[in-house]
Protein backbone atom coordinates (compact mmCIF):
# COMPACT_ATOMS: atom_id res chain seq x y z
CA UNK A 1 0.00 0.00 0.00
CA UNK A 2 1.17 3.35 -1.09
CA UNK A 3 1.24 5.68 1.77
CA UNK A 4 -0.98 9.05 1.67
CA UNK A 5 1.08 12.10 0.74
CA UNK A 6 -0.78 13.89 3.66
CA UNK A 7 0.82 11.31 6.11
CA UNK A 8 3.67 11.78 4.51
CA UNK A 9 4.69 15.36 6.28
CA UNK A 10 4.55 14.35 9.88
CA UNK A 11 8.14 14.27 10.54
CA UNK A 12 7.25 18.36 10.13
CA UNK A 13 3.60 18.54 11.75
CA UNK A 14 5.49 19.50 14.96
CA UNK A 15 6.74 23.04 13.20
CA UNK A 16 2.84 23.99 13.01
CA UNK A 17 1.29 22.20 16.30
CA UNK A 18 4.61 22.79 18.58
CA UNK A 19 5.11 26.52 17.81
CA UNK A 20 4.53 27.32 21.01
CA UNK A 21 7.82 25.73 22.51
CA UNK A 22 9.58 28.26 20.18
CA UNK A 23 11.56 30.64 22.49
CA UNK A 24 10.27 28.68 25.16
CA UNK A 25 13.13 26.49 24.69
CA UNK A 26 14.92 26.90 28.23
CA UNK A 27 12.21 26.38 30.23
CA UNK A 28 11.14 23.68 28.34
CA UNK A 29 13.29 21.05 30.56
CA UNK A 30 11.34 22.63 33.44
CA UNK A 31 8.23 22.56 31.91
CA UNK A 32 7.54 19.17 30.87
CA UNK A 33 8.33 17.82 33.91
CA UNK A 34 5.06 19.68 34.93
CA UNK A 35 1.48 18.93 34.73
CA UNK A 36 -0.86 21.98 33.94
CA UNK A 37 -1.28 22.11 37.67
CA UNK A 38 2.30 22.62 38.30
CA UNK A 39 2.35 19.64 40.11
CA UNK A 40 4.72 17.12 38.79
CA UNK A 41 3.05 14.09 37.41
CA UNK A 42 4.31 10.61 39.31
CA UNK A 43 5.34 8.55 36.10
CA UNK A 44 7.25 11.98 34.77
CA UNK A 45 9.01 12.33 38.26
CA UNK A 46 10.62 9.47 38.04
CA UNK A 47 13.83 8.85 35.81
CA UNK A 48 16.87 10.33 36.88
CA UNK A 49 20.06 11.19 35.31
CA UNK A 50 23.16 8.76 36.52
CA UNK A 51 26.83 9.73 36.88
CA UNK A 52 28.11 11.52 33.84
CA UNK A 53 32.23 12.09 33.25
CA UNK A 54 31.26 15.28 30.66
CA UNK A 55 29.70 18.14 31.25
CA UNK A 56 30.03 19.69 28.18
CA UNK A 57 30.91 18.06 24.21
CA UNK A 58 33.89 18.52 21.89
CA UNK A 59 33.15 22.22 20.67
CA UNK A 60 32.05 23.00 24.37
CA UNK A 61 28.82 23.02 23.97
CA UNK A 62 26.50 21.97 27.30
CA UNK A 63 25.15 18.96 27.63
CA UNK A 64 21.12 19.31 27.10
CA UNK A 65 19.25 18.60 30.26
CA UNK A 66 18.31 15.26 31.34
CA UNK A 67 14.79 15.85 31.29
CA UNK A 68 14.41 16.65 27.72
CA UNK A 69 16.82 14.25 26.52
CA UNK A 70 14.38 11.78 27.46
CA UNK A 71 10.69 13.67 27.12
CA UNK A 72 11.13 15.29 23.79
CA UNK A 73 11.44 11.96 21.32
CA UNK A 74 11.04 10.95 17.87
CA UNK A 75 10.11 7.14 18.00
CA UNK A 76 7.01 6.46 15.39
CA UNK A 77 6.41 3.14 16.86
CA UNK A 78 4.74 4.84 19.79
CA UNK A 79 3.37 8.00 18.69
CA UNK A 80 4.11 11.34 16.21
CA UNK A 81 3.90 13.81 19.42
CA UNK A 82 8.01 14.13 20.81
CA UNK A 83 6.25 14.66 24.17
CA UNK A 84 4.04 11.65 24.76
CA UNK A 85 6.53 9.12 23.25
CA UNK A 86 7.98 8.80 27.03
CA UNK A 87 4.83 7.94 28.69
CA UNK A 88 3.92 5.70 25.77
CA UNK A 89 7.18 3.42 25.76
CA UNK A 90 6.97 2.96 29.37
CA UNK A 91 5.77 0.10 30.08
CA UNK A 92 8.00 -1.33 27.38
CA UNK A 93 9.54 -4.62 27.78
CA UNK A 94 13.26 -4.89 26.71
CA UNK A 95 13.60 -7.98 28.60
CA UNK A 96 14.66 -10.90 27.10
CA UNK A 97 15.88 -8.86 24.22
CA UNK A 98 18.35 -10.68 21.10
CA UNK A 99 20.08 -9.31 18.59
CA UNK A 100 20.92 -11.04 15.60
CA UNK A 101 24.14 -10.72 13.33
CA UNK A 102 24.23 -12.20 9.95
CA UNK A 103 24.24 -11.50 6.38
CA UNK A 104 27.63 -11.65 4.38
CA UNK A 105 29.61 -12.50 7.51
CA UNK A 106 32.47 -15.88 7.92
CA UNK A 107 30.77 -15.94 11.83
CA UNK A 108 26.64 -14.98 12.37
CA UNK A 109 26.00 -14.85 15.81
CA UNK A 110 22.69 -14.41 17.93
CA UNK A 111 23.46 -11.94 21.31
CA UNK A 112 21.43 -11.92 24.46
CA UNK A 113 21.42 -7.89 25.07
CA UNK A 114 22.94 -8.51 28.50
CA UNK A 115 26.56 -10.71 26.77
CA UNK A 116 26.38 -8.38 24.08
CA UNK A 117 27.29 -5.14 26.86
CA UNK A 118 29.03 -7.33 28.71
CA UNK A 119 31.24 -7.88 26.19
CA UNK A 120 31.85 -5.06 23.97
CA UNK A 121 31.36 -2.72 27.45
CA UNK A 122 30.64 0.93 27.51
CA UNK A 123 32.23 3.57 27.05
CA UNK A 124 30.88 7.58 27.53
CA UNK A 125 30.74 9.44 23.96
CA UNK A 126 29.14 13.23 24.44
CA UNK A 127 27.72 14.02 20.75
CA UNK A 128 25.41 16.02 19.01
CA UNK A 129 22.40 14.80 17.58
CA UNK A 130 21.15 17.06 15.04
CA UNK A 131 16.83 15.83 13.84
CA UNK A 132 16.56 16.81 10.07
CA UNK A 133 13.12 18.78 11.43
CA UNK A 134 16.35 21.39 12.75
CA UNK A 135 16.38 20.63 16.39
CA UNK A 136 19.51 19.61 18.36
CA UNK A 137 20.46 18.27 21.54
CA UNK A 138 23.84 17.63 22.86
CA UNK A 139 24.04 14.12 24.82
CA UNK A 140 26.34 11.76 26.91
CA UNK A 141 25.73 8.13 25.34
CA UNK A 142 27.31 4.94 26.80
CA UNK A 143 27.94 2.23 24.54
CA UNK A 144 30.69 1.21 22.25
CA UNK A 145 31.71 1.15 18.57
CA UNK A 146 29.78 -0.76 16.35
CA UNK A 147 33.50 -1.66 14.71
CA UNK A 148 34.08 -3.71 17.52
CA UNK A 149 31.04 -6.13 16.83
CA UNK A 150 31.50 -5.75 12.86
CA UNK A 151 35.21 -7.20 13.64
CA UNK A 152 33.69 -10.26 15.64
CA UNK A 153 31.05 -11.27 13.02
CA UNK A 154 33.79 -11.09 10.55
CA UNK A 155 32.00 -9.04 7.10
CA UNK A 156 32.99 -11.21 3.67
CA UNK A 157 34.42 -9.25 0.76
CA UNK A 158 30.28 -9.25 -0.97
CA UNK A 159 29.82 -6.96 2.59
CA UNK A 160 29.01 -3.40 1.25
CA UNK A 161 26.66 -1.87 3.26
CA UNK A 162 24.90 -2.67 7.14
CA UNK A 163 21.34 -3.00 7.73
CA UNK A 164 19.79 -1.96 10.80
CA UNK A 165 16.09 -3.59 12.01
CA UNK A 166 13.77 -2.35 15.09
CA UNK A 167 11.75 -4.31 16.46
CA UNK A 168 8.97 -4.95 14.67
CA UNK A 169 5.55 -5.43 17.66
CA UNK A 170 2.29 -3.72 16.49
CA UNK A 171 1.12 -4.77 19.52
CA UNK A 172 3.71 -3.17 21.91
CA UNK A 173 4.31 -0.51 19.53
CA UNK A 174 0.85 1.32 18.77
CA UNK A 175 2.34 3.22 16.35
CA UNK A 176 3.12 0.18 13.66
CA UNK A 177 -0.62 0.16 13.23
CA UNK A 178 -0.10 3.15 11.31
CA UNK A 179 -0.17 1.66 7.73
CA UNK A 180 1.53 4.79 6.07
CA UNK A 181 4.67 3.37 7.17
CA UNK A 182 6.30 0.09 5.88
CA UNK A 183 7.44 -1.00 9.22
CA UNK A 184 9.59 -2.30 10.55
CA UNK A 185 12.05 0.66 10.82
CA UNK A 186 15.08 0.35 8.51
CA UNK A 187 18.10 1.87 8.27
CA UNK A 188 21.34 1.85 6.85
CA UNK A 189 24.87 2.30 6.69
CA UNK A 190 27.67 1.96 3.99
CA UNK A 191 30.44 -0.28 5.57
CA UNK A 192 32.92 2.57 6.22
CA UNK A 193 30.50 4.52 7.73
CA UNK A 194 29.58 1.49 9.97
CA UNK A 195 33.38 0.77 10.71
CA UNK A 196 33.93 4.54 11.30
CA UNK A 197 35.12 5.03 15.23
CA UNK A 198 32.11 7.53 15.90
CA UNK A 199 29.45 5.47 14.64
CA UNK A 200 28.07 3.62 18.32
CA UNK A 201 26.07 1.33 18.90
CA UNK A 202 24.09 2.78 22.20
CA UNK A 203 22.65 0.88 25.46
CA UNK A 204 22.82 4.05 28.01
CA UNK A 205 22.86 7.80 28.45
CA UNK A 206 23.55 10.53 30.99
CA UNK A 207 25.10 7.15 33.29
CA UNK A 208 22.45 4.85 33.11
CA UNK A 209 20.95 2.41 30.91
CA UNK A 210 18.86 3.75 27.95
CA UNK A 211 15.16 4.12 29.15
CA UNK A 212 12.52 2.75 26.53
CA UNK A 213 11.70 6.08 24.90
CA UNK A 214 15.83 6.90 24.20
CA UNK A 215 15.73 3.29 21.76
CA UNK A 216 16.19 0.83 24.28
CA UNK A 217 17.98 -1.79 24.74
CA UNK A 218 20.05 -0.97 21.81
CA UNK A 219 20.08 1.93 19.63
CA UNK A 220 22.57 3.03 16.86
CA UNK A 221 23.94 6.80 17.22
CA UNK A 222 25.36 8.53 14.13
CA UNK A 223 26.39 11.81 14.67
CA UNK A 224 27.01 13.31 11.63
CA UNK A 225 24.03 12.39 9.86
CA UNK A 226 20.32 13.63 10.53
CA UNK A 227 19.12 11.54 13.86
CA UNK A 228 17.02 8.97 11.89
CA UNK A 229 19.60 7.42 10.45
CA UNK A 230 19.96 6.33 14.22
CA UNK A 231 17.52 3.50 14.65
CA UNK A 232 16.26 2.69 18.15
CA UNK A 233 15.12 -0.81 19.37
CA UNK A 234 17.44 -2.89 17.29
CA UNK A 235 17.10 -6.63 16.46
CA UNK A 236 19.04 -7.18 13.76
CA UNK A 237 22.13 -5.90 11.75
CA UNK A 238 22.51 -7.51 8.40
CA UNK A 239 25.39 -7.44 6.53
CA UNK A 240 24.54 -6.88 2.86
CA UNK A 241 25.45 -6.28 -1.12
CA UNK A 242 23.31 -4.01 -1.75
CA UNK A 243 22.61 -0.10 -0.47
CA UNK A 244 19.34 -1.28 2.06
CA UNK A 245 15.90 0.68 1.31
CA UNK A 246 15.51 2.92 4.50
CA UNK A 247 11.63 3.14 5.81
CA UNK A 248 11.86 7.34 5.53
CA UNK A 249 13.45 6.08 1.99
CA UNK A 250 10.26 4.18 1.49
CA UNK A 251 8.10 6.71 2.41
CA UNK A 252 9.41 10.18 1.48
CA UNK A 253 12.05 9.16 -1.32
CA UNK A 254 12.39 13.03 -2.20
CA UNK A 255 12.69 14.26 1.46
CA UNK A 256 14.99 11.47 3.18
CA UNK A 257 17.38 10.18 1.58
CA UNK A 258 20.31 7.46 2.61
CA UNK A 259 23.02 9.49 2.98
CA UNK A 260 21.54 12.18 4.94
CA UNK A 261 24.61 13.74 6.15
CA UNK A 262 24.24 16.95 7.84
CA UNK A 263 24.63 19.70 5.52
CA UNK A 264 24.01 23.44 6.08
CA UNK A 265 23.83 24.19 2.45
CA UNK A 266 21.43 21.41 1.42
CA UNK A 267 17.47 22.32 2.04
CA UNK A 268 15.37 19.69 3.09
CA UNK A 269 12.37 20.49 0.61
CA UNK A 270 10.34 22.27 2.76
CA UNK A 271 12.42 23.35 5.00
CA UNK A 272 16.22 25.34 5.41
CA UNK A 273 18.75 23.06 7.09
CA UNK A 274 21.20 26.09 7.58
CA UNK A 275 19.93 27.10 11.38
CA UNK A 276 18.69 24.79 14.17
CA UNK A 277 16.91 25.55 17.84
CA UNK A 278 19.14 23.45 20.34
CA UNK A 279 16.69 22.25 22.87
CA UNK A 280 16.92 24.59 25.74
CA UNK A 281 18.53 27.44 24.23
CA UNK A 282 16.78 30.65 23.06
CA UNK A 283 18.77 31.63 19.86
CA UNK A 284 19.72 29.74 17.18
CA UNK A 285 22.53 28.19 16.33
CA UNK A 286 23.96 27.61 12.76
CA UNK A 287 24.14 24.35 11.70
CA UNK A 288 28.19 22.74 10.75
CA UNK A 289 28.75 20.95 8.24
CA UNK A 290 28.58 17.41 9.16
CA UNK A 291 27.19 18.35 12.53
CA UNK A 292 30.89 19.35 13.33
CA UNK A 293 32.40 15.97 12.67
CA UNK A 294 34.10 16.41 9.74
CA UNK A 295 36.90 16.11 10.64
CA UNK A 296 36.67 13.22 11.63
CA UNK A 297 34.38 11.67 8.45
CA UNK A 298 34.52 13.94 5.66
CA UNK A 299 37.14 11.69 4.26
CA UNK A 300 34.45 9.29 3.64
CA UNK A 301 32.59 11.38 0.91
CA UNK A 302 33.54 13.12 -2.40
CA UNK A 303 32.45 16.75 -2.64
CA UNK A 304 29.93 15.47 -4.61
CA UNK A 305 28.25 13.13 -2.46
CA UNK A 306 28.66 15.58 0.55
CA UNK A 307 26.57 18.06 -1.50
CA UNK A 308 23.59 15.71 -2.25
CA UNK A 309 22.33 14.47 1.07
CA UNK A 310 20.63 11.47 -0.53
N1 LIG B 1 13.06 2.78 15.47
C1 LIG B 1 13.09 4.12 15.39
N2 LIG B 1 14.27 4.74 15.48
C2 LIG B 1 14.33 6.09 15.39
C3 LIG B 1 13.15 6.86 15.17
C4 LIG B 1 11.91 6.17 15.07
O1 LIG B 1 10.83 6.76 14.88
N3 LIG B 1 11.93 4.79 15.20
N4 LIG B 1 13.24 8.23 15.02
C5 LIG B 1 14.55 8.76 14.59
C6 LIG B 1 14.63 10.21 14.64
S1 LIG B 1 13.78 11.05 13.44
C7 LIG B 1 15.43 10.86 15.54
S2 LIG B 1 15.66 12.53 15.46
C8 LIG B 1 16.09 10.13 16.66
C9 LIG B 1 15.63 10.75 17.96
O2 LIG B 1 16.29 10.16 19.05
P1 LIG B 1 15.91 10.64 20.52
O3 LIG B 1 14.43 10.54 20.67
O4 LIG B 1 16.66 9.72 21.43
O5 LIG B 1 16.38 12.06 20.63
O6 LIG B 1 15.76 8.74 16.66
C10 LIG B 1 15.70 8.14 15.38
N5 LIG B 1 15.53 6.71 15.52
MO1 LIG C 1 14.70 13.17 13.41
Amino acid sequence: MKPKSSEITSESTYQSRRQFIKGAGATLAGAILLNGCGQKTPDQAKPRPGKTKSVKDDLGDPLTPFAAVTHYNNYFEFTTDKEDVAEMASGFKTIPWTIKVGGFVRKPKTYDIDDLIRKFGEEERVYRLRCVEAWSMVIPWLGFPLAKLLKEVEPTSKAKYVRFTSLLDPKEMPGQNNTSYYWPYIEGLRLDEAMNDLTLLSHGLYGKALLPQCGAPLRLVVPWKYGFKSAKAIVRIDLVKKMPVSLWMQAAPTQYGFYANVNPKVQHVRWSQSTERRIGELSRRKTLLLNGYDEKVAGLYSNKRLNEYF
